[in-house]
């Protein structure tokens, strides 16, 4: 069995494997080399032998026990022929959302669509690179997606005015998603995917009283239909206070934390397997100092089932050499 595995299936406390949200990205300079000569990002992603390829270069360089599909959460507004495009210095833009049109869209032309990701997952699977390793596949949370497609671009700087103006239009866009999540999840894990982790990055910007109908309901069903095809979720609701709530409600394997929780809380709280918390921005700083954060998280959470990771993505700016560090520091604890 896997070190992830012994972890989420067997809640083992001993084992402390590691991998890193965005492991494969613009911190390594073969990635950026990758990315210079492909500047059309969708293109890429449907790529299946460059995503390949960047998907074990974190794998090449450090001793990481599991490797994350090269893709995107919104590889599925794309399979729903909502236009999307990744523009320098600004982030994704999403065309216009044309409801009838995604309402006739069937199952099969979505697949078709998304394809290059299912044969992704299949390379990354047989490579000599990932035995006794865990293949992640990914989907984002229903309403992280609901947030892109209707607001069109990032919501860093806040949603649209309206964006809750149209309830029935936000129901009817929720039943789509969920269903082609179904789908877009089922076959990553036909594929070989071993483990589900659902990204909700946005479920911050919603009050406690509208969680319920946004975040947990959605999550649950995809949780649950991954149970079934016997395949482990962990869930990233990025900036929630209620993370005991959360995990009480939506049940999934694990819970990946964001940095801005206090893991002392988290680890008096909540009895499932937890991943992540530490900040990313550590990795900015120094190696005495990366050495101690990530020797805080280890000692909290010595004798609960704990996959290391961080509290966010790598940064851009993250020296490899300071990633090197944070897996040998962990790999020794
Ligand atoms: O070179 C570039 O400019 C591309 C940057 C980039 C990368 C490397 C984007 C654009 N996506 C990715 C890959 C990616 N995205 C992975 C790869 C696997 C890995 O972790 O190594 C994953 C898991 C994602 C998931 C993703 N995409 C999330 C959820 C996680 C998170 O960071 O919160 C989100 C919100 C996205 C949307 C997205 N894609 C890309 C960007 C810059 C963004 C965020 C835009 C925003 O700020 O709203």
């Amino acid at each position: 069995m896997t070190p992830i595995y012994k972890v989420l299936i067997n809640n083992n406390t001993i084992i402390k494997p590691i991998w890193v949200m965005r492991q494969a990205g613009r911190y390594l300079p073969e990635f950026r080399e990758i990315r210079s000569k492909n500047p059309d990002f969708i293109k890429l992603c449907l790529n299946e032998k460059l995503s390949a390829e960047i998907t074990l270069q974190p794998l090449k360089r450090f001793d990481l026990d599991a490797a994350i599909i090269f893709s995107d959460i919104l590889m599925l507004p794309y399979g729903l022929n909502q236009k999307v495009e990744f523009k320098k210095g600004i982030g994704p833009i999403l065309g216009d959302l044309d409801l009838d049109s995604i309402l006739k869209l069937n199952e099969n032309n979505f697949v078709e669509k998304l394809s290059p990701i299912y044969k992704l997952v299949n390379l990354i699977n047989n490579s000599e690179l990932t035995k006794n390793k865990n293949t992640i596949g990914f989907v984002g949370a229903p309403w992280t997606l609901l947030v892109y497609m209707i607001n069109q671009k990032s919501p860093k700087c806040g949603l649209k005015n309206d964006f809750f103006k149209d309830k029935n239009l936000t129901s009817k866009i929720l039943n789509i998603i969920e269903k082609f999540l179904k789908v877009h999840i089922k076959h990553q894990v036909k594929n070989g995917a071993q483990i589900i982790q659902i990204f909700d990055s946005w479920a911050g910007l919603l009050n406690d009283k509208d969680l319920p109908n946004y975040v947990y309901e959605p999550t649950i069903k995809l949780v649950e239909y991954t149970k079934t095809l016997n395949i482990p979720t962990i869930c990233f609701p990025k900036g929630i206070k209620k993370y005991k709530d959360y995990c009480e409600t939506v049940k999934p394997d694990a819970i990946c934390i964001d940095y801005d929780v206090d893991p002392k809380e988290i680890l008096k709280n909540i009895k499932i397997p937890v991943q992540g918390g530490m900040d990313p921005k550590i990795l900015l700083t120094d190696q005495e100092n990366l050495k101690k954060e990530a020797k805080r998280y280890l000692e909290i959470f010595k004798d609960h089932p704990y996959i290391f990771n961080l509290g966010h993505g790598i940064l851009p700016d993250t020296d490899p050499e300071m990633m090197d560090y944070l897996v040998k520091t962990v790999k020794d604890f």
